[in-house]
């Protein structure tokens, strides 16, 4: 997609840090994380928004599912202490629409770690 800043990632015309990539997906770092780890998950094909990717469930899934990976990579994995009680954690994000606060018409999903402002709300 022209003038797609995230199509352009995808295809390496525009410097990312990547951590993680095969064929349908690319993880890269947030250019203004708003925690220690801030990943941005986007499938190299084009959809603007969760909108218009909601008839590939296969797609969406894959994505959803390397959030796990890459918290654990990433030094942000949920683990459990000697109690059992959760340790660390991470929030999983995707914005849709102007309401929904997106910027970038290109989807992607969050994946925001480490101590951050919303610790404890919803
Ligand atoms: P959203 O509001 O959900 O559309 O978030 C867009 C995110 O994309 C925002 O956190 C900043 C990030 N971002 C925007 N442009 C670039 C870029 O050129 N490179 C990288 N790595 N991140 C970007």
């Amino acid at each position: 997609m022209e003038n797609c800043i995230f199509c352009k990632i995808a295809e390496k015309k525009i410097p990312s840090t990547t951590v993680y990539e095969d064929d349908d997906l690319l993880a890269f770092k947030d250019i203004n994380p708003a925690a220690p780890v801030h990943l941005l998950v986007i499938p190299k094909k084009h959809f603007a928004t969760l909108q218009d990717a909601a008839a590939e469930p296969a797609l969406l899934g894959k994505m959803l599912a390397l959030a796990p990976r890459l918290a654990e990579e990433n030094g942000c994995a949920v683990s459990y202490d000697a109690d059992g009680a959760p340790q660390r954690g991470y929030k999983t994000l995707i914005n849709s629409g102007p309401d929904g606060g997106q910027e970038v018409y290109h989807l992607h999903l969050h994946v925001i770690g480490g101590a951050h402002p919303w610790r404890g709300q919803r």
